[in-house]
């Protein structure tokens, strides 16, 4: 399939802002992650999940975690962008965080989702046939406010991956 988790920006500016009073929900959706359609047909989302790793215990292993699931198809080429947070009317979100996707979505919980100290992997699950789509890791410490690029099959700061 022909779906890849294309852009992630795990590590949004000016989050400390949230210790002082509720996250915003312009916060919460400048974490994000993008999912594109890089093949030559149109796909269609339904019964496709993300995943992301989540972090118990210091020491134990991550779990995989469901963190939505989509409807609907991109044509080729589309991009669909996953905002953190409650589905709210795209007018909450900043202008910077609009830009570049054709369509956006919610995870629906008001909580990060994406991993700074640990890192993390978006995975798209394709329950039927039990496989993965399509995974997309980056590193621990995340550099704040920067959008990651896919390199391989990692996700990269744009610079370093021109570099490699
Ligand atoms: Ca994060």
């Amino acid at each position: 399939m022909a779906l890849r988790v294309s852009q992630l920006k795990p590590n949004p500016a000016g989050k400390d802002r949230g210790r002082f009073g509720p996250l915003s929900a312009a916060q919460l959706g400048a974490e994000w992650v993008d999912i594109k359609n890089v093949g030559t047909a149109p796909v269609g989302l339904g019964g496709i999940e993300l995943y992301h790793l989540a972090y118990g215990r210091p020491g134990t292993q991550p779990e995989w975690q469901k963190v939505t699931s989509f409807t609907g198809s991109l044509r080729v080429g589309e991009v669909l962008r996953v905002h953190s947070g409650q589905t709210r009317d795209l007018s909450v979100l900043h202008r910077e965080d609009l830009v570049g996707a054709d369509y956006h979505g919610f995870s629906g919980r008001d909580a990060y989702v994406w991993n700074n100290a640990e890192g993390d992997t978006a995975g798209l699950w394709e329950p039927q046939s039990k496989t993965w789509v399509d995974k997309g890791s980056y590193d621990p410490h995340p550099p704040e406010g920067v959008v990651l690029v896919r390199s391989g099959s990692k996700l990269v700061p744009a610079g370093a991956a021109l570099r490699v």
